[in-house]
């Protein structure tokens, strides 16, 4: 039988109000997403959290020719997960972004830690639906839905745990239309019917 998981992008300080990359309001998905966590830990179902893990250097960064300023350094507080943020034991961290060379949004182009590309994981674990909540909806939200749709997989956005970057204003707005547009399903935790 095929299986749901909940997938918590990026929830890290330095995309949390005082971080190097403040979303605003970025840290009211945390108790949001402390309820959907509740709620997939008593449904028996996986929880994967993302996490930015870039290099000092690395073409994603202004510095070196990428568009964002200096964030989720590997190993600094700004990389850590917001403390709030109560991920379960057994949660599986997908990390990504930790190439120089890299400058990907999605967690598609993580790996778990065993080093199997974040596809092969939920294949191996037999899940077909991915509940997507976090940080940010028109970044890694965005990429992550859209690749999930491509590679085949369910995917319901959680509307109530998902903050935007909004370089221009309307971004996120955008982001939740397209990922409707290619497929995607939303819910909220009123609505949410977990099986
Ligand atoms: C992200 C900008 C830069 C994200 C990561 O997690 O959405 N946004 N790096
Ligand atoms: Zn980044």
């Amino acid at each position: 039988m095929k299986k749901s998981a909940l997938v918590v992008i990026d929830v890290q300080n330095d995309f949390c109000p005082g971080g190097a990359l403040m979303i605003k309001n970025g840290d009211a998905v945390v108790p949001a997403l402390n309820r959907y966590i509740e709620r997939f830990k008593a449904a028996g179902l996986p929880v994967y959290a993302t996490r930015d893990w870039h290099p000092e250097k690395t073409i994603h960064f202004k510095e070196y020719g990428g568009r964002w300023p200096a964030h989720c350094v590997k190993w600094t507080i700004g990389a850590q997960f917001h403390p709030g943020l109560m991920l379960p034991e057994g949660a599986i961290i997908i990390t990504k972004g930790d190439g120089p060379e890299e400058d990907s949004y999605s967690a598609f182009d993580g790996k778990d830690p065993e080093g199997r590309q974040f596809s092969e994981a939920l294949n191996d674990g037999r899940i077909d639906h991915l509940y997507v909540g976090g940080l940010a909806t028109d970044y890694c939200v965005r990429q992550t839905v859209l690749d999930a749709l491509k590679e085949g997989f369910g995917v319901t956005v959680l509307l109530d745990a998902v903050r935007g970057v909004d370089v221009n204003p309307g971004d996120s707005r955008q982001a939740i239309d397209e990922m409707i547009e290619k497929g995607a399903d939303t819910t909220t935790l009123e609505e949410i019917e977990l099986s």
